[in-house]
């Protein structure tokens, strides 16, 4: 049997890399299970990425925007191939921050989804929401590009555009999951959403 990919989503704060590490650490009591981090910051285009997200270079918004999207499609064949295995990928943020982030900064939501088309489509995606009052409570953002007030609130409204289209084009898979509350009670929350049966082959996003 084929492995599931699972994507995690959500603003900065949202708890996103820590109920990752504890869904792989879970899934791995049934099976191999991986984690994906995107950006990956260890490739030679990451690294271009990495100095754009700490300011160490300018970049064109259209010019990043392919290189988040680049990044993705140089670790696919090993998605796709892990998968087939049985290796069930967790994916730390994909395309769905590529367009969120992208859109929020400016750009036409049909240009930001345009170059994933293609991509490996999650089994799940689990979104994991947070209001700005809660996010304001767990502390400072941090130093990088887009850790402002004012990016992450249009961000959040941009993921809201992107539920709705993947709503549209893949339905069922996306699921909004309530970040407050404790490490546990999030957890047990994904827990329930996550048990997804995958009967069918690896789909391609937006197709
Ligand atoms: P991390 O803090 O999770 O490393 O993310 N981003 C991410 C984009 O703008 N486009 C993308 O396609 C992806 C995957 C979100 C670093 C920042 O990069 C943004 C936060
Ligand atoms: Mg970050």
């Amino acid at each position: 049997m084929r492995g599931k990919f699972i994507v995690l989503e959500g603003l900065d704060r949202s708890g996103k890399s820590t109920q990752v590490d504890r869904l792989i650490q879970r899934l791995e009591q049934d099976g191999p299970a991986r984690l994906q981090k995107f950006p990956d910051r260890t490739t030679s285009i990451g690294k271009m990425i990495d100095a754009y997200l700490q300011s160490k270079t300018e970049m064109d918004d259209r010019a990043i925007h392919l290189l988040f999207s680049a990044n993705r499609w140089e670790c696919s064949k090993r998605i796709r191939e892990d998968i087939a295995k049985g290796i069930t990928v967790v994916a730390d943020r994909y395309a769905f921050s590529g367009i969120a982030f992208s859109a929020a900064k400016g750009l036409p939501f049909d240009y930001c989804l345009a170059p994933d088309e293609g991509l490996p489509l999650p089994d799940v995606v689990i979104n994991l929401s947070l209001s700005p009052e809660d996010a304001a409570k767990r502390g400072q953002y941090g130093e990088e590009k887009y850790e402002t007030l004012d990016m992450q609130e249009r961000t959040r409204a941009q993921f809201k555009l992107v539920a709705r289209e993947m709503e549209r084009r893949h339905p069922g898979r996306w699921k909004d999951v309530d970040a407050a509350g404790s490490v546990e009670e999030v957890g047990e929350r994904i827990r329930q959403v996550v048990g997804v049966e995958v009967d069918t082959e690896l789909g391609q996003l937006w197709m």
